[in-house]
Protein backbone atom coordinates (compact mmCIF):
# COMPACT_ATOMS: atom_id res chain seq x y z
CA UNK A 1 0.00 0.00 0.00
CA UNK A 2 1.27 3.45 -1.15
CA UNK A 3 1.11 6.39 1.59
CA UNK A 4 -1.15 9.38 -0.20
CA UNK A 5 0.76 12.15 -1.16
CA UNK A 6 -0.93 14.92 0.57
CA UNK A 7 -2.49 17.35 -2.15
CA UNK A 8 -4.58 20.84 -2.76
CA UNK A 9 -7.50 20.59 -1.25
CA UNK A 10 -9.16 22.97 -3.78
CA UNK A 11 -9.36 23.21 -7.85
CA UNK A 12 -8.76 26.35 -10.17
CA UNK A 13 -11.99 27.70 -11.63
CA UNK A 14 -10.34 30.73 -13.14
CA UNK A 15 -6.96 31.13 -14.82
CA UNK A 16 -4.58 34.59 -15.32
CA UNK A 17 -1.79 34.40 -18.19
CA UNK A 18 2.17 34.40 -16.93
CA UNK A 19 4.62 36.36 -19.08
CA UNK A 20 7.47 34.51 -20.07
CA UNK A 21 10.22 36.72 -21.57
CA UNK A 22 14.39 36.34 -22.61
CA UNK A 23 17.45 37.10 -20.78
CA UNK A 24 18.40 40.13 -22.76
CA UNK A 25 14.56 41.63 -22.12
CA UNK A 26 15.51 41.27 -18.37
CA UNK A 27 18.68 42.75 -19.05
CA UNK A 28 17.08 45.59 -20.67
CA UNK A 29 14.52 45.83 -17.77
CA UNK A 30 15.89 45.82 -14.70
CA UNK A 31 18.66 48.30 -15.59
CA UNK A 32 15.56 50.46 -16.33
CA UNK A 33 14.17 49.79 -13.00
CA UNK A 34 17.22 50.65 -11.72
CA UNK A 35 18.52 47.31 -10.27
CA UNK A 36 15.26 47.94 -7.98
CA UNK A 37 12.77 44.30 -8.02
CA UNK A 38 9.72 46.89 -7.03
CA UNK A 39 10.52 49.03 -10.13
CA UNK A 40 9.22 46.37 -12.33
CA UNK A 41 5.93 45.93 -14.52
CA UNK A 42 4.42 42.43 -13.93
CA UNK A 43 4.33 41.71 -17.09
CA UNK A 44 8.22 41.85 -16.94
CA UNK A 45 7.93 38.71 -14.11
CA UNK A 46 7.69 35.34 -15.27
CA UNK A 47 6.85 33.89 -11.19
CA UNK A 48 6.62 36.50 -8.46
CA UNK A 49 7.66 35.93 -5.29
CA UNK A 50 8.26 38.99 -4.09
CA UNK A 51 5.32 38.27 -1.24
CA UNK A 52 2.80 36.59 -0.19
CA UNK A 53 0.85 40.13 1.01
CA UNK A 54 -2.34 40.52 -0.72
CA UNK A 55 -1.14 38.09 -3.66
CA UNK A 56 -3.38 35.34 -2.71
CA UNK A 57 -6.61 33.56 -4.56
CA UNK A 58 -9.98 33.95 -3.18
CA UNK A 59 -12.13 31.31 -2.98
CA UNK A 60 -15.33 30.98 -4.55
CA UNK A 61 -17.40 31.70 -0.52
CA UNK A 62 -15.01 34.56 -0.94
CA UNK A 63 -16.09 35.66 -4.31
CA UNK A 64 -20.01 34.95 -3.61
CA UNK A 65 -19.17 36.81 -0.24
CA UNK A 66 -17.99 40.36 -2.00
CA UNK A 67 -21.62 40.46 -4.11
CA UNK A 68 -23.51 40.59 0.04
CA UNK A 69 -20.97 43.11 1.12
CA UNK A 70 -22.99 46.26 2.56
CA UNK A 71 -21.95 49.30 1.99
CA UNK A 72 -23.02 51.63 4.82
CA UNK A 73 -21.17 54.17 5.84
CA UNK A 74 -22.10 53.47 9.64
CA UNK A 75 -22.56 49.99 10.75
CA UNK A 76 -22.51 47.90 8.16
CA UNK A 77 -23.88 44.38 8.49
CA UNK A 78 -20.60 43.30 7.01
CA UNK A 79 -18.22 44.89 9.97
CA UNK A 80 -20.19 43.14 12.45
CA UNK A 81 -19.63 39.42 10.72
CA UNK A 82 -16.20 40.52 10.33
CA UNK A 83 -16.27 41.67 14.30
CA UNK A 84 -17.93 38.49 14.90
CA UNK A 85 -15.78 36.09 12.87
CA UNK A 86 -12.72 37.66 14.65
CA UNK A 87 -13.70 37.59 18.15
CA UNK A 88 -15.38 34.20 17.69
CA UNK A 89 -11.45 33.57 16.66
CA UNK A 90 -9.20 35.29 18.86
CA UNK A 91 -11.11 36.25 21.81
CA UNK A 92 -10.68 40.11 21.91
CA UNK A 93 -13.71 42.13 22.15
CA UNK A 94 -13.09 44.94 20.25
CA UNK A 95 -12.06 45.56 16.41
CA UNK A 96 -11.15 49.00 14.54
CA UNK A 97 -10.81 47.90 10.92
CA UNK A 98 -8.16 49.77 8.83
CA UNK A 99 -7.02 49.86 4.80
CA UNK A 100 -3.95 47.56 5.74
CA UNK A 101 -1.21 46.57 8.38
CA UNK A 102 0.92 49.26 8.99
CA UNK A 103 -2.19 51.67 8.93
CA UNK A 104 -3.06 49.14 12.26
CA UNK A 105 0.41 50.22 13.64
CA UNK A 106 0.17 54.13 12.90
CA UNK A 107 -3.25 53.92 14.57
CA UNK A 108 -2.56 51.68 17.63
CA UNK A 109 1.46 53.19 17.77
CA UNK A 110 -0.65 56.96 17.89
CA UNK A 111 -2.11 55.76 20.69
CA UNK A 112 0.55 53.86 23.02
CA UNK A 113 3.58 54.79 21.46
CA UNK A 114 5.59 58.46 22.51
CA UNK A 115 8.71 59.72 21.76
CA UNK A 116 11.61 57.62 24.19
CA UNK A 117 9.70 54.65 24.54
CA UNK A 118 11.02 51.06 24.23
CA UNK A 119 9.38 48.35 22.57
CA UNK A 120 10.81 45.15 22.76
CA UNK A 121 9.56 42.17 20.88
CA UNK A 122 11.49 38.98 18.98
CA UNK A 123 12.01 40.68 15.82
CA UNK A 124 10.13 43.40 14.46
CA UNK A 125 8.66 44.21 10.88
CA UNK A 126 10.22 46.96 8.80
CA UNK A 127 7.10 48.99 8.94
CA UNK A 128 6.46 48.42 12.66
CA UNK A 129 9.83 49.06 13.32
CA UNK A 130 9.44 52.26 10.72
CA UNK A 131 6.27 53.17 12.51
CA UNK A 132 8.20 53.00 15.84
CA UNK A 133 11.52 54.59 15.01
CA UNK A 134 9.41 57.42 13.07
CA UNK A 135 7.94 58.41 16.34
CA UNK A 136 11.63 58.48 17.68
CA UNK A 137 11.21 55.06 19.88
CA UNK A 138 13.16 52.37 19.71
CA UNK A 139 12.34 48.75 18.18
CA UNK A 140 14.18 46.28 20.38
CA UNK A 141 14.48 42.80 18.62
CA UNK A 142 14.96 40.13 21.58
CA UNK A 143 15.50 37.36 19.05
CA UNK A 144 17.05 34.00 20.06
CA UNK A 145 20.72 33.12 19.37
CA UNK A 146 19.53 29.81 17.29
CA UNK A 147 17.39 32.15 14.74
CA UNK A 148 20.59 33.25 13.71
CA UNK A 149 22.04 30.16 12.48
CA UNK A 150 20.35 29.21 9.04
CA UNK A 151 21.63 25.89 9.35
CA UNK A 152 20.58 24.90 12.99
CA UNK A 153 17.53 23.40 13.44
CA UNK A 154 15.08 24.40 16.17
CA UNK A 155 10.99 23.87 15.62
CA UNK A 156 10.17 27.68 17.07
CA UNK A 157 13.36 30.26 15.68
CA UNK A 158 10.57 33.43 16.21
CA UNK A 159 10.67 32.79 19.92
CA UNK A 160 11.82 35.96 22.43
CA UNK A 161 14.10 35.45 24.48
CA UNK A 162 12.86 35.63 27.39
CA UNK A 163 16.44 36.55 29.39
CA UNK A 164 17.19 39.46 26.87
CA UNK A 165 12.92 41.01 27.63
CA UNK A 166 14.20 40.90 31.21
CA UNK A 167 17.26 42.42 30.62
CA UNK A 168 15.48 45.27 28.40
CA UNK A 169 12.49 45.79 31.07
CA UNK A 170 15.94 46.15 34.16
CA UNK A 171 17.53 48.53 32.29
CA UNK A 172 15.38 50.98 30.99
CA UNK A 173 12.33 50.27 33.07
CA UNK A 174 9.10 49.23 32.87
CA UNK A 175 7.13 52.87 33.00
CA UNK A 176 9.16 53.36 29.33
CA UNK A 177 8.04 50.50 27.75
CA UNK A 178 3.95 50.73 26.64
CA UNK A 179 4.13 47.28 25.53
CA UNK A 180 5.65 44.08 24.42
CA UNK A 181 5.11 43.59 20.18
CA UNK A 182 5.51 39.65 19.29
CA UNK A 183 5.54 39.37 15.43
CA UNK A 184 3.78 35.67 14.54
CA UNK A 185 5.29 34.05 12.67
CA UNK A 186 8.67 36.08 12.78
CA UNK A 187 9.04 37.32 9.28
CA UNK A 188 12.54 38.76 10.12
CA UNK A 189 13.71 35.75 11.25
CA UNK A 190 12.69 33.33 7.99
CA UNK A 191 8.65 33.07 8.60
CA UNK A 192 9.50 31.33 12.12
CA UNK A 193 6.83 29.96 14.69
CA UNK A 194 7.09 31.30 18.35
CA UNK A 195 5.60 28.80 20.31
CA UNK A 196 2.80 28.55 22.98
CA UNK A 197 5.54 27.92 25.91
CA UNK A 198 6.86 31.02 24.56
CA UNK A 199 4.16 33.21 24.05
CA UNK A 200 2.96 32.47 27.93
CA UNK A 201 6.46 33.36 29.03
CA UNK A 202 6.36 36.54 27.54
CA UNK A 203 2.74 37.24 29.28
CA UNK A 204 4.21 36.25 32.57
CA UNK A 205 7.28 38.62 32.43
CA UNK A 206 5.08 41.54 30.73
CA UNK A 207 2.71 40.82 33.84
CA UNK A 208 4.53 40.46 36.36
CA UNK A 209 5.80 44.12 35.23
CA UNK A 210 2.67 45.60 34.25
CA UNK A 211 3.44 45.95 30.59
CA UNK A 212 0.53 45.10 27.67
CA UNK A 213 1.36 42.23 25.19
CA UNK A 214 0.45 42.76 21.19
CA UNK A 215 0.59 40.34 18.60
CA UNK A 216 1.52 41.43 15.13
CA UNK A 217 -0.77 38.74 13.48
CA UNK A 218 -0.13 39.14 9.63
CA UNK A 219 0.76 34.80 9.89
CA UNK A 220 -1.17 33.88 13.04
CA UNK A 221 -2.91 30.84 11.10
CA UNK A 222 0.72 29.60 10.05
CA UNK A 223 2.27 30.01 13.44
CA UNK A 224 -1.13 27.92 15.17
CA UNK A 225 -0.53 25.37 12.10
CA UNK A 226 3.24 24.90 13.49
CA UNK A 227 2.17 24.99 17.48
CA UNK A 228 0.20 22.08 16.20
CA UNK A 229 2.79 20.02 14.67
CA UNK A 230 5.62 21.11 16.41
CA UNK A 231 4.86 21.71 20.27
CA UNK A 232 4.50 19.04 22.84
CA UNK A 233 0.43 18.80 23.34
CA UNK A 234 -1.12 20.27 20.31
CA UNK A 235 -1.41 17.54 17.88
CA UNK A 236 -4.83 16.83 18.85
CA UNK A 237 -5.81 20.44 19.38
CA UNK A 238 -8.04 22.12 16.28
CA UNK A 239 -6.42 25.24 14.34
CA UNK A 240 -8.87 26.94 15.83
CA UNK A 241 -8.78 25.88 19.93
CA UNK A 242 -5.04 27.25 18.87
CA UNK A 243 -5.76 30.11 17.65
CA UNK A 244 -7.70 30.76 20.82
CA UNK A 245 -4.86 30.40 23.02
CA UNK A 246 -2.33 32.04 21.35
CA UNK A 247 -4.27 35.49 21.74
CA UNK A 248 -5.28 34.63 25.50
CA UNK A 249 -1.40 35.37 25.68
CA UNK A 250 -2.07 38.90 24.63
CA UNK A 251 -4.09 41.97 25.24
CA UNK A 252 -4.64 42.35 21.88
CA UNK A 253 -3.16 42.46 18.05
CA UNK A 254 -2.59 44.68 15.00
CA UNK A 255 -3.05 42.32 11.71
CA UNK A 256 -2.19 42.80 7.94
CA UNK A 257 -5.47 40.85 6.48
CA UNK A 258 -3.35 40.17 3.21
CA UNK A 259 -1.37 37.24 4.74
CA UNK A 260 -3.85 34.94 6.60
CA UNK A 261 -6.96 36.73 5.85
CA UNK A 262 -6.37 35.82 2.45
CA UNK A 263 -7.74 38.80 0.94
CA UNK A 264 -5.39 41.40 -1.19
CA UNK A 265 -6.20 44.45 0.93
CA UNK A 266 -7.46 44.90 4.48
CA UNK A 267 -6.25 44.88 8.24
CA UNK A 268 -7.43 45.41 11.63
CA UNK A 269 -6.40 46.06 15.33
CA UNK A 270 -8.33 44.13 17.81
CA UNK A 271 -8.19 44.50 21.59
CA UNK A 272 -9.69 43.73 25.28
CA UNK A 273 -8.97 47.33 26.63
CA UNK A 274 -12.47 49.74 25.88
CA UNK A 275 -9.84 52.48 27.39
CA UNK A 276 -7.67 51.37 24.37
CA UNK A 277 -10.36 50.86 21.55
CA UNK A 278 -11.67 54.55 22.43
CA UNK A 279 -8.24 56.13 22.03
CA UNK A 280 -7.49 54.06 18.85
CA UNK A 281 -10.71 55.40 17.53
CA UNK A 282 -10.46 59.09 17.50
CA UNK A 283 -6.98 58.03 15.12
CA UNK A 284 -8.96 55.68 13.12
CA UNK A 285 -11.30 58.41 12.20
CA UNK A 286 -8.31 60.64 11.50
CA UNK A 287 -6.44 58.52 9.34
CA UNK A 288 -8.42 55.46 8.17
CA UNK A 289 -12.09 56.40 7.82
CA UNK A 290 -15.41 55.49 10.66
CA UNK A 291 -14.62 52.81 12.79
CA UNK A 292 -16.83 50.24 11.19
CA UNK A 293 -15.04 50.06 7.78
CA UNK A 294 -11.74 51.87 8.39
CA UNK A 295 -10.40 52.50 4.72
CA UNK A 296 -12.62 49.09 3.80
CA UNK A 297 -15.23 48.81 1.45
CA UNK A 298 -17.78 46.82 3.09
CA UNK A 299 -17.66 44.08 0.37
CA UNK A 300 -14.00 43.91 0.99
CA UNK A 301 -14.95 43.09 4.69
CA UNK A 302 -17.54 39.92 4.13
CA UNK A 303 -14.60 38.50 1.79
CA UNK A 304 -12.30 39.23 5.04
CA UNK A 305 -14.62 37.27 7.41
CA UNK A 306 -14.89 34.40 4.94
CA UNK A 307 -10.89 33.96 4.60
CA UNK A 308 -9.96 34.29 8.25
CA UNK A 309 -12.49 30.91 8.83
CA UNK A 310 -11.00 29.30 5.66
CA UNK A 311 -7.40 30.38 6.84
CA UNK A 312 -7.85 28.79 9.81
CA UNK A 313 -8.58 25.22 8.75
CA UNK A 314 -5.74 22.37 9.19
CA UNK A 315 -6.31 21.51 5.64
CA UNK A 316 -5.79 24.57 3.91
CA UNK A 317 -2.21 25.44 6.29
CA UNK A 318 -1.38 21.81 5.32
CA UNK A 319 -1.26 22.09 1.56
CA UNK A 320 0.10 25.88 1.94
CA UNK A 321 2.84 25.49 4.34
CA UNK A 322 3.89 21.91 2.61
CA UNK A 323 4.14 23.46 -0.53
CA UNK A 324 7.13 25.96 0.79
CA UNK A 325 8.77 22.84 2.68
CA UNK A 326 8.54 21.17 -0.87
CA UNK A 327 10.17 24.53 -2.59
CA UNK A 328 12.53 24.26 0.30
CA UNK A 329 13.41 20.80 0.27
CA UNK A 330 14.21 20.78 -3.21
CA UNK A 331 16.28 23.78 -2.66
CA UNK A 332 18.17 22.45 -0.02
CA UNK A 333 19.18 19.31 -1.79
CA UNK A 334 20.84 21.15 -4.50
CA UNK A 335 23.27 22.27 -1.87
CA UNK A 336 22.13 25.90 -1.44
CA UNK A 337 22.32 27.23 2.14
CA UNK A 338 18.40 28.09 3.50
CA UNK A 339 16.88 29.18 6.96
CA UNK A 340 15.92 25.79 8.47
CA UNK A 341 13.49 25.15 9.24
CA UNK A 342 11.61 26.69 6.28
CA UNK A 343 9.21 29.33 6.76
CA UNK A 344 5.64 29.44 6.81
CA UNK A 345 5.08 31.65 3.68
CA UNK A 346 8.34 31.76 2.33
CA UNK A 347 11.85 29.64 1.62
CA UNK A 348 14.68 32.47 3.16
CA UNK A 349 18.12 31.90 0.94
CA UNK A 350 21.21 32.68 3.19
CA UNK A 351 22.73 34.92 1.11
CA UNK A 352 26.08 35.00 2.43
CA UNK A 353 26.53 31.86 2.38
CA UNK A 354 25.26 31.14 -1.34
CA UNK A 355 27.58 34.30 -2.78
CA UNK A 356 30.50 34.74 -0.21
CA UNK A 357 32.63 36.57 -2.51
CA UNK A 358 30.18 39.24 -2.65
CA UNK A 359 31.23 41.86 0.08
CA UNK A 360 28.12 42.91 2.47
CA UNK A 361 29.05 46.83 1.63
CA UNK A 362 27.63 45.75 -2.14
CA UNK A 363 24.62 44.49 -0.65
CA UNK A 364 24.78 40.42 -0.72
CA UNK A 365 21.31 39.70 -0.88
CA UNK A 366 20.14 42.28 -3.23
CA UNK A 367 22.51 40.89 -5.53
CA UNK A 368 21.40 37.49 -5.26
CA UNK A 369 17.99 38.40 -5.99
CA UNK A 370 18.86 40.15 -9.43
CA UNK A 371 20.82 37.40 -10.11
CA UNK A 372 17.88 34.92 -9.72
CA UNK A 373 15.42 37.57 -11.70
CA UNK A 374 18.06 38.04 -14.80
CA UNK A 375 18.10 33.97 -14.64
CA UNK A 376 14.39 33.11 -15.20
CA UNK A 377 12.39 35.87 -14.29
CA UNK A 378 11.59 35.07 -11.08
CA UNK A 379 11.11 37.93 -8.81
CA UNK A 380 12.52 36.99 -5.16
CA UNK A 381 12.54 40.03 -2.78
CA UNK A 382 15.96 41.47 -0.40
CA UNK A 383 15.37 40.55 3.62
CA UNK A 384 19.11 41.81 4.26
CA UNK A 385 20.72 45.54 4.68
CA UNK A 386 18.90 47.67 2.29
CA UNK A 387 15.86 46.69 4.18
CA UNK A 388 17.31 46.87 7.59
CA UNK A 389 17.61 50.29 6.68
CA UNK A 390 20.35 52.70 8.63
CA UNK A 391 20.45 53.39 12.02
CA UNK A 392 18.24 56.68 12.78
CA UNK A 393 20.97 58.05 14.99
CA UNK A 394 24.85 57.45 13.16
CA UNK A 395 22.66 57.08 10.09
CA UNK A 396 25.42 53.89 9.17
CA UNK A 397 24.35 51.01 7.10
CA UNK A 398 22.59 48.67 9.57
CA UNK A 399 24.33 44.93 8.51
CA UNK A 400 21.78 42.29 10.02
CA UNK A 401 22.74 39.12 11.18
CA UNK A 402 21.14 37.38 8.12
CA UNK A 403 21.46 38.48 5.09
CA UNK A 404 18.76 36.55 3.13
CA UNK A 405 16.65 36.55 -0.07
CA UNK A 406 13.53 35.58 0.65
CA UNK A 407 11.45 33.09 -2.48
CA UNK A 408 7.65 33.99 -0.94
CA UNK A 409 4.84 31.94 -1.81
CA UNK A 410 1.43 33.33 -2.54
CA UNK A 411 -1.23 31.47 -1.26
CA UNK A 412 -3.15 29.05 -3.58
CA UNK A 413 -1.49 31.01 -6.42
CA UNK A 414 0.80 28.59 -7.97
CA UNK A 415 1.49 24.97 -9.00
CA UNK A 416 3.97 22.67 -7.83
CA UNK A 417 5.64 23.18 -11.68
CA UNK A 418 5.87 26.73 -10.84
CA UNK A 419 8.03 25.22 -7.46
CA UNK A 420 10.33 22.97 -9.33
CA UNK A 421 10.74 25.78 -12.20
CA UNK A 422 12.02 28.30 -9.52
CA UNK A 423 14.40 25.77 -7.59
CA UNK A 424 15.59 25.13 -10.98
CA UNK A 425 16.71 28.54 -11.82
CA UNK A 426 18.36 28.95 -8.68
CA UNK A 427 20.33 26.10 -8.81
CA UNK A 428 21.39 27.55 -11.62
CA UNK A 429 22.31 30.76 -10.43
CA UNK A 430 24.52 28.71 -7.53
CA UNK A 431 26.43 26.55 -10.44
CA UNK A 432 27.60 29.78 -11.49
CA UNK A 433 28.34 31.53 -7.95
CA UNK A 434 32.31 31.32 -8.48
CA UNK A 435 31.88 33.83 -11.05
CA UNK A 436 29.34 36.27 -9.08
CA UNK A 437 31.76 38.59 -7.36
CA UNK A 438 30.57 42.27 -7.20
CA UNK A 439 27.42 43.52 -6.27
CA UNK A 440 25.69 46.86 -6.37
CA UNK A 441 26.10 50.80 -5.27
CA UNK A 442 23.45 52.87 -4.18
CA UNK A 443 22.41 56.29 -6.21
CA UNK A 444 19.03 57.30 -4.48
CA UNK A 445 17.73 56.51 -0.75
CA UNK A 446 15.10 57.44 1.06
CA UNK A 447 15.49 58.27 4.58
CA UNK A 448 13.04 55.73 6.06
CA UNK A 449 11.82 52.35 4.42
CA UNK A 450 14.60 52.80 1.67
CA UNK A 451 13.86 49.41 0.26
CA UNK A 452 10.64 49.90 -1.91
CA UNK A 453 12.20 52.86 -3.72
CA UNK A 454 15.88 52.40 -3.13
CA UNK A 455 17.78 53.32 -6.99
CA UNK A 456 21.06 51.29 -7.69
CA UNK A 457 24.24 51.04 -9.74
CA UNK A 458 26.22 48.20 -10.76
CA UNK A 459 29.61 47.51 -9.51
C1 LIG B 1 5.78 41.19 3.42
C2 LIG B 1 5.00 42.47 3.72
C3 LIG B 1 4.02 43.22 5.80
C4 LIG B 1 3.85 43.08 7.24
C5 LIG B 1 4.36 41.97 7.94
C6 LIG B 1 4.21 41.89 9.33
C7 LIG B 1 4.75 40.74 10.11
C8 LIG B 1 3.08 43.95 9.32
C9 LIG B 1 3.19 44.08 7.95
C10 LIG B 1 2.59 45.29 7.28
C11 LIG B 1 5.76 43.70 3.31
C12 LIG B 1 6.55 43.55 2.06
C13 LIG B 1 7.90 43.26 2.15
C14 LIG B 1 8.63 43.05 0.99
C15 LIG B 1 7.99 43.13 -0.24
C16 LIG B 1 6.65 43.44 -0.30
C17 LIG B 1 5.93 43.63 0.86
N1 LIG B 1 4.77 42.47 5.15
N2 LIG B 1 3.59 42.89 9.97
O1 LIG B 1 5.80 40.79 2.27
O2 LIG B 1 1.38 44.97 6.70
O3 LIG B 1 1.73 45.36 4.25
O4 LIG B 1 -0.57 45.16 5.23
O5 LIG B 1 0.80 47.17 5.67
O6 LIG B 1 5.00 40.97 7.31
O7 LIG B 1 6.34 40.56 4.34
P1 LIG B 1 0.81 45.70 5.39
Amino acid sequence: MMNLPYAEPYKIKMVEPLYRSTRSDREKWIREAHYNLFNLKSDQVYIDLLTDSGTGAMSQEQWSALMLGDESYAGSLSFERLRETITELTGFRYVLPTHQGRAAENVLFSTLVREGDIIPGNAHFDTTRGHIEFRKAVAYDCTVNAANHTGLHHPFKGNVDISRLENVIETYGAQRIPFIMVTITCNTTGGQPVSMENLRAVKACADKHGIKVFLDSARFAENAYFIKTREDGYAGKSIREIVREIFSCADGMTMSSKKDGLVNIGGFIALNSLDIFRKASEFNILFEGFITYGGMAGRDMAALAQGLMEATTFEYLESRIRQVEYLGNMIKNYGIPVQEPFGGHAVFVDATRFLPHVRKEEFTGQTLALELYIESGVRSVEIGTLLADRDPETRKNRYPELEMVRLTIPRRVYTRNHMDYVAASLKNVYDRRESITRGYRITYEAPIMRHFTIELEKL
